[in-house]
């Protein structure tokens, strides 16, 4: 190849590319300015709720009246489900005993933990809530007496004959209601027994379905034979509005109460999203045709998760959701109790189960008070 002969056109490329390389450089620097401006606009934007404006907080955060008190103005409780082994930690305990009337074990209280062996009872941890909620004038929800989770391997796989794990059932619905009578304000007796498929007859992995309808019928016997001032409940989640599981729940409890079983309460979970569910399916209605039958309804185990990280756009619905189940509950006087499970964002078992969401409670990882708060304070106070 003759460079020589190409010389003066290499030159001029040269000359070309420096130029195209200042160029280059300039359209680099403008477009990165642009991707950060774009970035830094778009993020804004997710938290101001599109507007461009920075979003405010929804609900006012300059009363601190606290929930508890409020509650009791109507005579409901307001609750959490609590660790006992945090009751340790000074921040936690005082948050709960603060701001809650009543809490339930978020374990403590299974079967698992109370009677891991055969015969031999553990309620150390049940017991440190219970001393807790008495010194604190807390009540106490019992959760749960019989489940398929957290129930142990001797009940599960043993190869008992139908007989015998109903004996099984009675004697640990038993010795637990036994043990706790009288420091029980309320007992899911049965949790979970319900299928989320169609027909949503007793779900297909739980060891009891072979017993039938029967093992919650006698579960909610045992348990009133030994406290009979404790109000017993059936528990569950994806009931809270009007579908087909609902319904299904509903037929059951009219059954159990036509047979003349011992039922007081239906708990509704409430782990929901911000999406709507289940007040945009008619929970109102869905609450009424229960307490229409003589029955309380509890909310048991809310929570309204969210992506995170959060945004003020996504707390504020968020806390617009928990203000708007609040205000319906309270326009029911049978719904009695509304609990949380757990109450920190620092202890929730959303982030471990939802894989992208978090920040589900009233208070953040540090303690403070957060908008669900104020959403929930707000309806308590009729606003
Ligand atoms: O939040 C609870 C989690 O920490 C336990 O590991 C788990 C098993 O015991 O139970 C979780 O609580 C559940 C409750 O008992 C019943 N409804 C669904 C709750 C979330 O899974």
């Amino acid at each position: 190849m003759n460079h020589g002969r190409n010389w003066p056109i290499l030159l001029c490329k040269i000359g070309e590319s420096e130029v195209l390389y200042k160029w280059n450089r300039r359209l680099w620097r403008y477009s990165l300015l642009s991707v950060v401006l774009l970035l830094l606009v778009t993020g804004s934007l997710v938290g101001c709720g599109g507007s461009g404006v920075p979003e405010e907080p929804l609900f006012d955060t300059s009363d601190p009246s606290v929930l508890r008190d409020l509650a009791d103005q109507h005579g409901i409780g307001i609750g959490a489900a609590v660790i006992s082994s945090l009751l340790i930690e000074e921040q936690y305990a005082d948050t709960l005993a603060e701001h809650f009337n009543m809490i339930v074990a978020e374990y403590e209280m299974k079967w698992d933990p109370i009677q891991l062996t055969q015969g031999s009872f553990d309620f150390s941890g049940g017991d440190a809530l219970v001393d807790f909620a008495e010194a604190n004038g807390m009540k106490v929800r019992g959760h749960a007496l019989v489940w398929h989770q957290a129930t142990p391997d001797w009940v599960t796989n043993g190869s008992w004959t139908n007989d015998e794990l109903m004996d099984i059932i009675k004697n640990h619905v038993t010795a637990v209601s036994q043990h706790y009578q009288g420091k029980i304000v309320a007992w899911d007796v049965a949790n979970e027994a319900l299928s989320d498929q169609s027909p949503y007859g007793l779900r297909g992995d739980s060891p009891f379905t072979k017993l039938g309808q029967d093992y919650i019928d006698e579960a909610f016997r045992a348990a009133h034979l030994v406290d009979p001032d404790a109000l017993l409940f059936y528990n569950d989640y994806g009931v809270e509005g009007m579908n087909g599981k609902a319904q299904s729940m509903y037929n059951m409890v009219v059954g159990m109460l036509d047979r003349g079983v011992p039922i007081h309460g239906v708990g509704l979970q409430m782990h929901i999203t911000t999406d709507g569910y289940p007040l945009t399916n008619r929970f109102e209605e869905n609450v009424k045709r229960f307490t229409d039958l003589g029955l309380e309804v509890h909310i048991t185990e809310a929570d309204v998760r969210i992506r995170i990280p959060s945004s003020q756009t996504s707390r504020n619905l968020q806390a617009q959701v928990y203000h708007d189940l609040m205000a319906a509950c309270l326009r029911n006087p049978k719904v009695t109790a509304f609990l949380t499970w757990g109450f920190t964002d620092n202890h929730s078992w959303v982030p471990d189960f939802f894989n992208g969401y978090g920040d589900a409670l009233l208070f953040d990882k540090n303690y403070a008070k957060k908008q669900a708060y104020y959403g929930l304070q707000a309806a308590l106070k009729g606003e």
